[in-house]
């Protein structure tokens, strides 16, 4: 069954030039683009996004980090859509990311990572719902 995911192209890869070259490994791995726009975002909106890391050491650097240059937010659309695409971007820290990930190929750091893809399906159901309004998923 088709499903929804979230996915961010963080500041780190847009302001280095990767946004083409990670748009066209999601497309090549054959997810549908339902909805993609390129937004500078608050540091308040950073941290009503990564709410349930509020308690981590590394909430106030994130936040920071995410507020400090534009990005891409997107929703793709495929069969196991929210597997998928934490496959396709490897692990956390770059460091650890499979080869041929785009984390491994593009991510500088375990903050600078170049992309976010929702964990689960009532995460990509909060996080969909946080940056996109309904007309926008059509
Ligand atoms: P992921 O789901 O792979 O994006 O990773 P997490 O949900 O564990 O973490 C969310 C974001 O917090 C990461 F993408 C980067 C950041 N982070 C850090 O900056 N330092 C850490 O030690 C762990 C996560």
């Amino acid at each position: 069954m088709a499903e929804r995911t979230f996915s961010i192209i963080k500041p780190d890869a847009v302001g280095k030039g990767y946004t083409g070259a990670i748009l066209a490994e999601i497309e090549k791995a054959g997810f549908r683009f339902v909805a993609i726009k390129k937004q500078s975002i608050s540091k308040e909106q950073a941290e009503g996004f990564y709410y349930v890391h509020k308690d981590k050491p590394f909430f106030n650097g994130l936040c920071e980090f995410m507020s400090s240059g534009p990005l891409f937010l997107m929703v793709l659309e495929k069969d196991n859509a929210i597997a998928g695409l934490r496959k396709l971007m490897g692990a956390t820290n770059p460091a650890n990311a499979e080869e041929g990930t785009i984390r491994r190929k593009y991510a500088a750091s375990i903050q600078e990572n170049a992309i976010h893809g929702s964990d689960g399906q009532e995460t990509a159901a909060f996080e969909i719902g946080y940056w996109f309004a309904g007309y926008e998923l059509l």
